[in-house]
């Protein structure tokens, strides 16, 4: 009796186990912290800042980015050069499996370009990431002030 108690026990912890395994093979995406620097009406770009964090145990790459307030978004990173600071569009975003990449101010982020509407009429900005292998994730990104954290 006690015996077949103890493979029922055994039996479900593998299946557990499996699930487990399961739920953690692959990349898994979480977007964090996400917003969007405030500009005055007259400006037809801006950058967005977040941190993506992959809990997987592979890695995946943000290809691309899609907003409906702006004519194109570009994955940019801050480089200094001969002094100055300058941002230049990468293709892709690595997100190493167990990492956090920040996108922040004077790092790397993401530019909209041709914004279609003042900011702070939008009050939030819809962002589609699109990741190699965990497909689109979608972020709700307010806007605010730079020197709001
Ligand atoms: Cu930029």
């Amino acid at each position: 009796m006690c015996g077949s108690v103890n493979q029922v026990v055994m039996i479900y912890l593998l299946v557990f186990l499996v699930w487990v395994a399961f739920s953690l093979a692959g990349p898994k995406i979480v977007v964090e912290d996400a917003w969007v620097r405030d500009v005055p009406p007259v400006a037809r770009t801006t950058a967005v800042f977040m941190k993506i964090r992959n809990l997987g145990d592979e890695e995946d790459t943000l290809l691309k980015v899609i907003s409906p307030v702006a004519e194109r978004a570009e994955i940019h990173e801050t480089i200094a050069e001969e002094g100055v600071m300058k941002m230049r569009p990468v293709d892709r975003l690595a997100i190493p499996p167990g990492s956090t990449v920040y996108l922040r101010p004077m790092g790397k982020h993401i530019m909209l370009m041709g914004l279609k509407d003042t900011l702070n009429r939008v009050g939030k900005v819809r962002l589609v990431l699109i990741f190699e292998k965990s497909g689109r994730i979608v972020v709700e990104a307010p806007v605010r002030k730079a020197d709001r954290r």
